[in-house]
């Protein structure tokens, strides 16, 4: 038998897990900063820092006042933010997204991309979704959108100048020609786009020409990257951000989805951020493998401390990885009325509205566990794992007892209760992702229960995951998990999150 190759230190990917689509990067100095969308949640744009474009922190939500984003109440979940671009010019961190919930296409600076971030610069000449920023030699700033169509902009005013042009459209018959990215590289400029999808067919492909507007000329091996059709592990590999390392060498950001159980397949986490190493052969971009351990790069790493497990409420605001559904008014959310707790306030009845009052964070391992001690005495409250409004399933607590309600689709149903003693209680939920030789099960499962005050944890009811799935709720988000005041207010001491591992 030969001998097996050596491996040599690899990295794992996702970089960013859990639900942060249409990842959007760019390179100040040594240091990174990434984008994604965030649609019906407040505050939104998460914005990350890295020095090694593998391991990534959250600094800020570029989107946290509500001047800057808008998400009317009657806006579906699943619209909102969508694709935001980031990228460095003159000495300013420029940000253009769509709130197609409110405004079309809106423009943001800072000079810090911590925040503050400007409030929006509306512009209602750019059509469409994606928007893209590109600087020529001559300052002129284009904007790229989905289709793919083209416009230049005036950075200060929001004004377009001159015709929406059409530019290349990606492989003929491909669907959804969309994220558009225009670079100037060496001697050619490059669109890169994603079609196919968002969903399976998923691709990027690439095209190049000598000026922003083209002609462009299509890569022959397009679709440059795609998993469509195959058994790899990451699927719906696409939209995708290019950066240069200070070395020289180059690197893809790009959205992938992992999914799980047996056939269709369904990922819980929404739409995850990973990275592929790429080389230019012959003036074009060669993908390298998409894997969940990549060969780590040849730059040095600058691991970044993992978080803490235990949410203590203790400070006036909340860490941004903390969101809530369309809006967060202090008054109905708030750490400072009983000090080192959350206080929510009820507004919708259940998660099933709109405009519930919740505040939490992404799934972001396949195997995990949450945990929050609630007071309910001034009303009714608990623990949910939401995709949407449609597909969430709850812990809640209230008058003596704790309840499981699961809500697929139209219907709702209670599935457990029983009872408590008075007092506050620690609601729990164990997600646990199903071993893959269980091939006829779903992705994974989420047990529901509450702690004895031994510590020990009572299972109350054991749910398939699949219902809160994106394979079956559609849109574009994944699983956030989170704490809700369903009536009256609702006090929570501490949320702890933490992997657990995999089966
Ligand atoms: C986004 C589009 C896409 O605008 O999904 O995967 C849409 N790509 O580019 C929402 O994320």
């Amino acid at each position: 038998m030969s001998a097996q190759p050596e491996l040599g230190p690899t990295v794992s990917n996702p970089v960013i897990p859990g639900f942060h689509p249409d990842p959007s990067v760019c390179r100040v100095g040594d240091d990174y900063y990434l984008a994604c969308s965030s649609f019906e949640y407040f505050p939104g744009i998460p914005v990350f820092h890295s020095r090694d474009l593998v391991h990534w922190t959250q600094i800020g939500n570029a989107l946290e006042r509500p001047s800057q984003l808008r998400l009317p109440r009657e806006m579906p979940s699943s619209a909102g933010i969508y694709a935001p671009t980031l990228r460095h010019h003159d000495g300013r961190f420029w940000l253009i997204v769509t709130n197609v919930g409110d405004g079309g296409n809106l423009l943001f600076s800072a000079t810090d991309p911590a925040g503050p971030w400007s409030d929006p610069v509306r512009l209602p000449g750019v059509p469409g979704i994606d928007p893209d920023l590109a600087w020529d030699e001559d300052g002129t700033c284009w904007v790229t959108v989905a289709g793919v169509s083209q416009v230049r902009l005036d950075l200060a005013t929001g004004e377009t100048v001159g015709e929406v042009e059409r530019t290349w459209s990606g492989t003929p018959g491909a669907q959804a020609p969309e994220a558009p990215h225009l670079y100037r590289i060496g001697d050619y400029w490059y669109l890169l786009i994603a079609e196919g999808g968002t969903e399976r067919g998923h691709a990027v492909a690439i095209a190049r020409g000598l000026t922003p507007t083209g002609p462009f000329e299509a890569c022959p091996a397009n679709p440059i990257l795609t998993h469509r059709g195959t058994h790899r592990p990451i699927q719906n590999t696409g939209h995708a951000d290019l950066v240069q390392a200070p070395d020289g060498s180059w690197c893809l950001v790009l959205l992938g989805v992992r999914p799980g159980g047996g056939t269709p397949g369904w990922h819980v986490l929404g739409r995850e951020t990973f990275l592929a190493p790429v080389e230019w052969v012959d003036g074009w971009l060669v993908v390298g493998e998409l894997t969940p351990e990549l060969p780590a790069p040849a730059w040095p790493l600058h691991p970044v401390p993992a978080e803490p497990a235990r949410d203590e409420f203790d400070g006036a605001e909340l860490h941004p990885r903390w969101i809530s559904v369309r809006e967060r008014s202090h008054h109905l959310c708030t750490t400072k009325e009983r000090s080192g707790w959350l206080t929510l306030r009820a507004v919708g009845a259940s998660p099933d509205e709109n405009d519930v009052v919740f505040v939490g964070r992404r799934q972001q391992h396949l195997s995990c566990r949450a945990r929050t001690l609630t007071d309910p005495a001034e009303g009714r409250g608990g623990l949910t794992v939401r995709l949407d409004e449609e597909h969430h399933y709850e812990i809640e607590a209230g008058a003596g007892e704790v309840r499981v309600y699961a809500r697929i689709g139209p219907l709702r149903t209670e599935v457990a209760a029983h009872q408590v003693p008075a007092g506050p209680v620690v609601l729990g939920v164990d997600i646990t992702e199903t071993p893959p030789r269980e091939a006829r099960s779903g992705p994974d499962e989420l047990s529901f229960g509450f702690e004895a005050a031994d510590g020990s944890f009572t299972v109350l009811a054991a749910l398939t995951g699949r219902y809160l799935s994106t394979e079956v709720a559609g849109g574009f988000t994944g699983r956030v998990i989170g704490m809700y005041a369903a009536e009256g207010t609702v006090h929570f001491d501490r949320f702890d999150y933490e992997p657990l591992a995999a089966s």
